[in-house]
């Protein structure tokens, strides 16, 4: 698989020169500046391309081009917004991106409620802690109907939390799973405005969308998308739900097997296509990553690399790449053989030696992620070789 690293563009504080310096081949990443929706122009496009070619690189994935909320929720906009994001789609394509990774998840991307969960060896990583997302869900943003979706174990757990947790710790439960997160991946709130009354807001608009609803949305999209992707060459790559179940009410269609097959059946073309990512499908339950990978092999275009492990309670943390419950090993064994020429990036490291003080996004700090790609690339080396000895 091609190595690729997501980039932020000229104001990430990793430089594309760093990127070269540690074996990076092709770069993944997105207009962040221009809100979901808007046509990508061609301007634009070119413009980035280019100074990433001037680095000596190649812009490999366009990740995301993000999906409007109109579009998930039907508004009345989305004919118009699905014909912006076929422009944006065809410029892509003109200046040579071939894989777009998209996702589907309304109104809120991936979820956790720490992003510095320290390790014993002093590193930090990014965790999940149910009954705290669920003191967000109930006592902070009080979502009407909210209690139903908890157990009354977990129901006296927020009561008991509620009596200990202090503002700072409310203030940063907020930052982290609404602002902190969303921020720097198109979903970023409007200036000044309260978060959670802006969450709120968000949420109303998927009132009476269930499941059903909600695919049905998707296949509207695709519908109309998918044959441009076709005539382009290009490949879209839906992302899994991160984590893979539903939050605040709010249907995900893409959690695992049943919802991915519907998805690929929908339209059998291999321009439909999924982003692997083996961290957000190893946080269900339901998953087996390496089966996953083998029953979709054919339709993966695009590859994340990572892993989390499943704690007592519906917790998780972000696991080592070597361990965990993403088993990256076997991910590997499988995409190396069945899809070596697809791109795929290590996704989430952990944040340790100088990585603190430096302003990356969450999740994307330099060091964690370099350390991660170069487990990674020890697993393909070990694999390829494996695959050449056996030819
Ligand atoms: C966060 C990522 C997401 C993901 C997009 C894909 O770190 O998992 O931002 O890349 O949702 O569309």
């Amino acid at each position: 698989m091609e190595k690729t690293w997501r980039w932020f563009g000229e104001n990430d504080c990793i430089t594309l020169e760093m990127l070269r310096q540690i074996g990076v081949e092709g770069i993944v990443t997105a207009l962040y500046d221009q809100p979901p929706g808007e046509v990508w122009s061609e301007e634009a496009v070119n413009a980035l391309n280019s100074f990433i070619k001037n680095a000596g690189l190649h812009w490999s994935v366009a990740e995301s081009l993000p999906v409007a909320e109109e579009i998930k929720y039907g508004g009345a906009d989305r004919d118009q917004l699905i014909e912006n994001y076929k422009i944006s789609l065809i410029n892509l394509a003109k200046a040579g991106v071939k894989t777009i990774c998209y996702n589907f998840m309304p109104a809120i991307d991936w979820v956790r409620t720490d992003l510095d969960r320290k390790l014993p060896d002093g590193t930090t990583t990014l965790y999940f802690d149910k009954i705290r997302f669920a003191y967000f869900d109930c006592r902070i943003l009080q979502r009407e109907g909210a209690e139903a979706d908890y157990s009354e174990e977990e129901k006296e757990k927020i009561k008991k939390l509620d009596s200990i947790i202090t503002d700072a710790e409310k203030a940063a439960l907020i930052d982290t799973i609404i602002v902190k997160t969303q921020g720097f991946i198109h979903r970023k709130l409007r200036e000044g405005a309260d978060p959670v009354e802006e969450f709120r807001k968000q949420l109303q608009n998927y009132q009476g969308i269930d499941k059903h609803l909600l695919r049905e949305n998707l296949h509207y999209f695709l519908k109309k998308v998918i044959p441009v992707a076709e005539e382009q060459g290009v490949t879209l790559c839906i992302h899994p739900d991160d984590p893979p179940f539903s939050v605040f009410g709010l249907p995900r269609i893409v959690t695992g097997e049943e919802d991915i097959a519907w998805i690929m059946n929908l339209l059998k073309s291999k321009h439909n296509g999924l982003t692997f990512c083996a961290g957000s499908l190893s946080a269900g339950v339901q998953n087996d990553a390496p089966h996953l990978a083998r029953t979709f092999a054919e339709r993966i275009g695009f590859a994340h690399l990572r892993s989390t492990e499943l704690l007592p309670d519906g917790n998780f943390v972000e696991a080592s790449h070597l361990g965990g419950n993403g088993k990256l090993i076997e991910v590997i064994r499988i995409l190396e053989k069945e899809q070596p020429c697809i791109p795929m990036r290590v996704d989430h490291g952990r944040v340790m030696l100088d990585d603190a003080r430096n302003n990356h996004n969450p999740g994307y700090s330099f060091y964690g992620r370099m350390f991660a790609l170069a487990q990674v690339e020890g697993m393909m080396a070990v694999v390829r070789n494996e695959i050449d000895s056996f030819q």
